[in-house]
């Protein structure tokens, strides 16, 4: 995928940073009301706004969940390495839900994990497999100290217009039209990884206490907006995000809310389309998501050829968060530094950004950066 591929899949889109209009971002602290409230407070309006404009209401979390693994795979190429199939069973109000995935970790040794929400590898449906894929390179991510548990997005919600209702929000959504700010398919996601942190918390072979959530693309907008709704995750990885996820909505560069709401209008609330070609008047701009972050750990990932994600606007979106982990006490990238170069990943404080050569895609050498920035994280523990 090129620069030309996606000017001409999309036609009239700005791929051009001159034609970025002149935009004032919403500020991080101030409230709406323009008063400069203490930050708990600010981040509770800015959760509000998030839900009501951007992603839907809450689902809630279960009365009651039990996990059962239900397969155990001895994996070939890592000394102790374990597959378990787990499948877990929620109630909730409306009724019951259940969905599997997968936990990779090491026999005898509690270890931290990486949470990932899987939106692309099929090879997930054959645990036994061990041709693992560059995009879920568990190899790669146990032989560097660390366990991962990953689920199909599409068992929690499917990723189709049509039939994206019939998962959790199934038990938790009536029947009907859409209230304006009813959970889209990114929260019931979201919703998903934080269950699946729910049954780790106890697992033998994991140190829940040390959790990173991660996902590309689509599964990369929801990390962002897991990691401001479940501050259990410590790491936050957004991997080639892009529009409603780490870049700045009002650049209306690469992916705009008419391109987005115009293919995927079920992964949000109803209320986000009102925004299109309104971009100004959105009361929230992305950094903020970033900010509900802080002061944990964030690392926004963009990829050069992958300008329909806006990698400056990602950047920026993680730059502009600043003011938030300022606040509490941690250093962070901040909007008066220059955009690190192509293959030179940069961390300052918490905050962690690379543009990686190449296009739309979840690499070893991403999965390399995301492994030693969680190392260096957690050791310092
Ligand atoms: C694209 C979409 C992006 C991104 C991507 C993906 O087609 O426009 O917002 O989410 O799909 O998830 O792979």
């Amino acid at each position: 995928a090129t620069i030309q591929h996606y000017a001409a899949r999309r036609p009239g889109t700005l791929v051009r940073e001159e034609l970025v209009p002149d935009y004032e971002l919403p500020p991080v602290l101030t409230s709406q009301d323009g008063s400069q409230t203490a930050w708990p407070s600010r981040r509770a309006e800015l959760m509000r706004l998030f839900r009501e404009h951007v992603y839907g209401q809450a689902i809630p979390k279960p009365a009651s969940l039990k996990t059962d693994s239900i397969r155990q795979t001895k994996l070939q190429s890592v000394p102790g390495g374990v597959c378990h199939e787990q499948r877990v069973m929620v109630e909730m109000p409306g009724g019951q839900f259940s969905f599997n995935y997968l936990l990779y970790a090491v026999e005898s040794e509690q270890r931290p994990v990486f949470v990932m929400i899987n939106n692309r590898d099929p090879a997930l449906a054959a645990p036994d497999g061990e041709n693992f894929s560059s995009f879920i390179p568990v190899k790669q991510i146990l032989d560097a100290g660390f366990a991962l548990a990953v689920f199909q997005h599409s068992d929690i919600a499917p990723d189709n217009g049509e039939h994206f209702r019939e998962g959790v929000l199934s038990v938790v959504l009536p029947s009907g039209p859409r209230q304006p700010n009813s959970p889209g398919a990114i929260t019931a996601w979201s919703w998903g990884a934080s269950r699946v942190l729910d049954t780790l918390a106890n697992h033998p072979l994991i140190d829940a206490s040390r959790a990173a959530i991660i996902g590309h693309s689509r599964g990369g907008k929801t990390a962002l907006w897991t990691g401001a709704q479940d501050p259990r995750f410590s790491l936050v990885i957004s991997n080639n995000s892009g529009s409603q996820g780490a870049a700045l909505t009002r650049r209306q560069f690469g992916e705009r809310i008419d391109n987005i709401t115009g293919s995927f209008d079920y992964w949000f609330c109803p209320n986000l389309q009102k925004y299109a070609g309104h971009e100004s008047e959105l009361p929230i701009d992305q950094h903020q998501l970033i900010a509900l972050s802080a002061p944990r750990h964030v690392y926004v990932a963009s990829a050069d050829e992958d300008l329909w994600a806006d990698p400056r606007g990602e950047w920026l979106g993680l730059a502009n968060a600043h003011p938030a982990f300022k606040v509490l006490g941690v250093e962070s990238v901040a909007p008066d530094m220059p955009m690190p170069g192509l293959d030179e990943p940069q961390t300052v404080g918490a905050t962690s950004y690379h543009a990686r050569t190449g296009g739309h895609n979840l690499t070893e050498w991403d999965w390399g950066q995301y492994l030693s920035t969680a190392s260096q994280l957690w050791n310092e523990d």
